[in-house]
């Protein structure tokens, strides 16, 4: 998955680019940059800005648009009128979704936007965003409304939205009683509130966080209210782990967002990377798993929903990460799971004998199944063979197997499974056996 992020340079790297590069590599996406602005500043002061030349972004964003397939992009800080019209120029009517986060001050109270550029933001960028994800301030300053209550609040989001954004998520409103906050999704004509406590102390980063969480969100296909509420969960995470890294206010540190497919997709880039691996995919092509602790279900097993395909003398990987998203993989990891329980990645690998042999040579735990010996009951039952199958090869075993093999039945290919802990112990059993 790849985003874009177009916005500042903040050299403290808790907002900007630089924090929403962080973000999105906690979520396991890839991060491409357009630089709008630099900034000069810290955690206790802000001392400079320059914008970069409006057709230096032009360039910027044509640079990445040509070469990279982009799920989503995130438009932050944006200086001047002339940079807001490029960017409308050069996304106008693109089918990718745009997440804008207005930005006007910096967190130390330096001006991130000229004043005579707002028209232009409202005018240019608003209307392109599939979503907006202003905090209060931002929203009374783009809507005109005083927010005082939820109901404004609610005000603030449709008239937000009648400027042109499809979506809106207004942040931070404390007005509940207690030290509540709220915050508000109008997802075309829906509403959604969102609830926590208010934390206690400022931190720099906050924002971006959120939107470039959102960014990531959205580009894994989550549900919109889900994307927020993802998205929210983890910045309130990353306030709260916030550290003092200068001597002004603490800055957020990012947890591993869901970790399970960050390991899971990093594994897969790099699988696809092994020299030669193209000769290691089998016929029905490859699946690389990931399940959480003691899974139930496939549903608790990520794993890709296409496959990773061989092309040529190549890999490419085929479908988004789901959890379910395969059958058989996931099936023989649930399987060995059942036994033992730190047993939880697994990937399956075109058969040869003189990989199993090399495998052995190296001191890799292997064992087998006879698909011919199925019992024609569990060979009539959909998706049972290979349960049935791992179920035989670690029946008689105390500690688990770095690899099952079978050599195949009438029709169905010979294939090598390899199990780990995690897609890194997968990885590392993979690299043994192919070197
Ligand atoms: O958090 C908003 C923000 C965005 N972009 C840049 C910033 C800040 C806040 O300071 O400096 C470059």
């Amino acid at each position: 998955m790849n985003l874009l992020s177009i916005a500042g340079s903040d050299p403290s790297s808790g907002a900007g680019i630089q924090g929403d590069m962080k973000t999105f590599d906690a979520f396991g996406t890839y991060g491409l940059s357009v630089i709008t602005a630099i900034t000069s500043q810290n955690t206790r002061r802000f001392l400079d800005v320059k914008p970069v030349s409006a057709s230096l972004v032009k360039s910027q964003i044509k640079s990445i648009l040509e070469d990279f397939r982009i799920d989503a992009i995130k438009i932050g800080m944006v200086y001047d009128s002339q940079t807001i019209k490029v960017i409308h120029s050069e996304l106008e009517g693109i089918k990718i979704p745009i997440i804008l986060d207005p930005i006007f001050k910096s967190t130390t109270g330096g001006d991130l936007q000229l004043k005579d550029a707002f028209a232009n933001y409202k005018k240019f960028l608003i209307p392109i965003s599939y979503i907006i994800t202003p905090n209060m301030q931002e929203a009374e300053k783009i809507s005109g409304i005083k927010i005082k209550s939820l109901k404004d609040m609610k005000n603030a989001a449709k008239k937000i939205q009648k400027i042109g954004a499809k979506n809106v998520i207004i942040k931070g409103g404390h007005f509940l009683s207690g030290s509540k906050v709220v915050d508000t999704l109008l997802e075309d004509k829906k509403f959604h509130t969102f609830s926590h406590d208010r934390l206690k102390f400022e931190n720099h980063g906050g924002g971006c966080t959120f939107s470039a969480a959102l960014c990531a969100n959205i580009a894994r296909g989550k549900k919109l209210s889900d994307a927020v509420d993802i998205a929210r969960l983890f910045t309130i995470e990353s306030m709260k782990n916030a550290a003092k890294i200068g001597s002004g206010l603490v800055i957020v540190a990012h947890s591993k967002g869901d970790e399970i497919e960050s390991h899971l997709s990093h594994a897969i880039s790099k699988f696809c990377l092994i020299d030669n691996i193209y000769k290691y995919i089998p016929e029905c092509q490859t699946n690389f798993v990931y399940s959480t602790s003691n899974p139930l279900s496939l549903d608790d097993i990520m794993g890709l929903e296409g496959r990773i395909v061989r092309t040529g003398k190549r890999c490419t990987i085929a479908g988004d990460l789901k959890y379910g998203g395969s059958k058989h993989v996931a099936s023989a990891v649930l399987e060995m799971a059942k036994k033992f329980p730190s047993i939880r990645s697994g990937v399956n690998l075109r058969y040869d004998s003189m990989t199993i042999k090399h495998a052995i040579s190296k001191g890799l735990k292997i064992s087998s199944y006879d698909r011919n010996a199925e019992p024609a009951k569990t060979k009539e039952k959909e998706g049972s063979t290979v349960s049935w199958g791992i179920k035989k090869a670690i029946d008689s075993l105390n500690t688990p197997p770095d690899i099952i093999f079978h050599t195949g039945d009438f029709g169905k290919e010979a294939m090598i499974l390899v199990f780990g802990k995690t897609p890194e112990d997968v990885l590392r059993k993979t690299l043994i056996i192919i070197r």
